[in-house]
């Protein structure tokens, strides 16, 4: 009886797989029909055409016919190397969802078969750097080549972009899912594109700044700048001053915040998760200014030792460490101690803004200091334009422009310092499109997502040349922002763009053509889930 069971599975079994390679083999030649049969896409709709890549590649060069991602596809890396299993996994779990197709990652020497996607390091081009990548697309594979796991991570933000808008779903759709063939041979202009979120003058879960970096990884952007302190709240527990989070976490704009702050074990989960996406992630402590949030929680580094109440409205420029008391450095000194071992990154971003309350000469000599301290925990220092006063401002130190007027970038380049753009007139990310946005601010301006989109990081400040430019950034001040549909609002679709700026070469760059591809991305935002702004200079699809 037993083994009259055993048989009858025996034989349903390989029923199964006999029905399961015939399977492979139909849907597999379905695939690979001859491409005078598919009609070439037109560029409409959700189609996902190879022109409709933001940030725009360096080379496309299309062959007319298309790939058609069949059901049994699978994606194949190198063996030996868990970084592109990862790779392959963060591709596999974006497309899985919407396709339904529970594509696995295995592992190839040389190329795989037909109808799979390819990701291999091998014979990857030195000359695209760490973050080129070459994508070539057959009616038989998608493969993908980079001399290093970055660019492959760039390579599949690509590939997620010219398949049909609908694979960004986070449900089953119907397909099909084809790719226009053609190679891409592409790499950034610029090694910093970022942006900053301000989590100081309101908090976000970490779940919200995870979702933040994410969406920055689809638009190959590499820096996430983490803004957490500022006179309304400090969001990072530093063991060696305890109140800073405990006390100085309990606020934001407009009232008290529970537990508004990340343990340093939520932060380090946010660091390795921008990590897995090729985005280095840089701290900031705004300082000598923008510190009520500490001066609050420590009466002693207050000059007159007394402790100011918290601070939950919007105005700037009134707080300052005490310059004069040694206590200040072994403050500092903790803070990025404690900072830089939990972040693999070279920079420390120390402010420097708008601190108005305090002597240019006490400025001079507080920031001279704290640039000697983050060097001395092997960091490179990053601070707003303001730093650039500093007589010893190192080659190695960054000038982060952003005053509309009277800018001190000239400055940092005359002293052989590197400058990255976030010009507040045309990339802040607070300010309003129009006069009647709901959110936002307009001290620099009104910047629509045309105004947003027409600058150059090589020529908007004259005395910085592009050599000088060490690339873009677009900070998300949040005085007015306060759920992650405000977040969405403000940086999208303006976000793209400065993502283009940052990556995309500056021959035939022109809003005229961008507006287009960026018009293709609405159905893409929709399907991730994004509440962005629909501005009306967009052709939306
Ligand atoms: C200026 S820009 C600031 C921030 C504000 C922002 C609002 C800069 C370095 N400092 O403190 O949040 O304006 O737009």
């Amino acid at each position: 009886m037993q083994k009259n069971i055993f048989r009858t599975a025996l034989v349903f079994v390989l029923v199964l797989m006999i029905l399961a390679a015939n399977s492979i083999q139909v849907s597999a030649s379905d695939t690979l029909a001859p491409k005078t049969k598919t009609p070439t896409p037109t560029p409409t709709s959700g189609t996902g055409a190879i022109g409709n890549i933001i940030p725009m590649p360096v080379s496309i060069t299309s062959t007319g016919g298309s790939f058609v991602l069949p059901n049994t596809a699978d994606i194949y890396v190198e063996p030996g190397t868990a970084e592109l299993t990862a790779i392959g996994q963060y591709l596999a779990d974006k497309l899985n969802p919407s396709t339904g197709y529970g594509m696995q990652v295995l592992t190839t020497t040389g190329a795989p078969a037909n109808g799979n996607i390819y990701l291999t390091t091998v014979g990857g081009d030195p000359t695209l750097g760490d973050e080129g990548y070459q994508l070539t697309v057959t009616s038989n594979l998608v493969t993908v080549v980079a001399f290093k796991p970055a660019g492959l991570f760039r390579g599949i933000q690509t590939i997620r972009q010219m398949l049909p808008s609908a694979i960004e779903s986070t449900t089953p759709q119907p397909g099909p899912w084809m790719m226009n063939t053609g190679t891409i041979r592409d790499y950034p202009r610029f090694s910093w594109r970022g942006s900053m979120l301000d989590v100081a003058r309101h908090f976000f879960s970490v779940t919200d700044v995870k979702r933040y970096i994410d969406l920055m990884a689809y638009y190959k952007l590499n820096v996430f700048h983490f803004h957490l302190s500022d006179d309304q709240g400090w969001r990072i527990m530093i063991n060696s001053w305890p109140n800073l989070a405990l006390y100085g976490g309990g606020t934001q704009v407009g009232g008290t915040c529970t537990n508004c702050y990340y343990t340093q074990a939520q932060y380090s989960d946010i660091v390795a998760y921008a990590q897995s996406r090729y985005i280095t992630l840089v701290p900031e402590i705004d300082m000598p200014g923008h510190t009520n949030a500490a001066l609050a929680s420590y009466a002693e580094l207050n000059c007159n030792g007394v402790a100011p109440a918290r601070y939950t409205g919007t105005n700037v420029g009134f707080s300052s460490l005490c310059i004069s008391k040694p206590i200040t450095y072994t403050f500092v000194d903790d803070v990025i101690r404690e900072l830089a071992a939990l972040t693999p990154g070279t920079y420390m971003h120390v402010g420097g803004d708008e601190a108005s309350s305090t002597t240019t000469a006490d400025y001079v000599s507080f920031v001279s200091q704290v640039q000697t301290i983050v060097q001395s925990y092997g960091k490179q220092m990053i601070g707003w334009e303001e730093i650039a006063q500093i007589n010893g401002l190192s080659a190695s130190s960054v000038a982060q422009h952003w005053n509309t007027t009277d800018s001190f970038a000239p400055t940092a380049v005359q002293k052989g310092a590197k400058v990255l753009m976030s010009p507040a007139h045309k990339a802040y990310l607070d300010m309003k499109y129009y006069r009647k946005t709901p959110l936002g601010q307009t001290w620099a301006g009104l910047i629509n997502t045309q105004t947003g989109y027409e600058w150059d990081p090589a020529t908007i400040v004259s005395g910085v040349p592009g050599s000088s430019v060490l690339g873009v950034e677009a900070p998300l001040w949040t005085e007015t922002i306060v759920t992650r549909s405000d977040m969405d609002f403000m940086a999208y679709p303006r976000l793209p763009g400065y993502a283009e700026l940052g990556w995309s070469p500056v021959t035939g760059r022109n809003w005229s053509e961008y507006k287009v591809r960026l018009g293709s991305h609405g159905p893409r935002l929709t399907a991730l889930g994004v509440n962005f702004y629909r501005d009306t200079v967009v052709p939306w699809q």
